[in-house]
């Protein structure tokens, strides 16, 4: 039986990549029962990441924002499940690490609404949108 279920965008952030909790991560991600279809290490140019937020630009917290994701390497992934979009966003917990539940990637693994371990696509739309940003089609496995 096969049940390819959907797909998301996931992203591994720089603090904790920086902080050696990849590992960890991953394995919260196939132990919770999604399945890999494309993943690597980046370092993102400020131009990649200004166009990833680019719907954040006019936001105070944008030039941060873009510093953050561009201090070091972070893992980008694709993510299949049923529903992988709420599913992961249910794994990585709220926006804000500082109130995120321990037990949650962002409440364990973040520590401030900027430094928060982790992003999930919002919708089926844009997870199509991210993926494709990011990935080639020749990257999916
Ligand atoms: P999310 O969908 O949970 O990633 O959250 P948002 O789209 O609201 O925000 C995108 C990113 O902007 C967050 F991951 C962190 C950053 N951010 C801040 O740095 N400060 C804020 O006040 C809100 C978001």
């Amino acid at each position: 039986m096969s049940t390819s279920g959907t797909m998301t965008f996931g992203i591994i952030k720089p603090d904790a990549v920086r902080a050696g909790n990849t590992g960890n991560i991953i394995q919260r991600i196939t132990d919770n029962g999604f399945r890999i279809r494309a993943l690597k290490m980046m370092h993102m140019s400020r131009q990649v990441a200004e166009g990833f937020y680019a719907v954040h630009r006019e936001r105070p917290f944008f030039a941060e924002l873009v510093d953050f994701m561009t201090s070091g390497p972070c893992v980008v992934m694709a993510l299949e499940k049923e529903n992988a979009v709420l599913a992961w966003r249910e794994l990585m917990g709220p926006t804000d690490s500082t109130k995120a539940p321990k037990g949650t990637i962002r409440g364990d693994f973040g520590s401030s609404v900027g430094e928060n371990a982790s992003h999930g696509s919002d919708s089926e739309e844009n997870a199509r949108i991210e993926l494709s940003y990011f990935f080639n089609a020749t990257e999916f496995c």
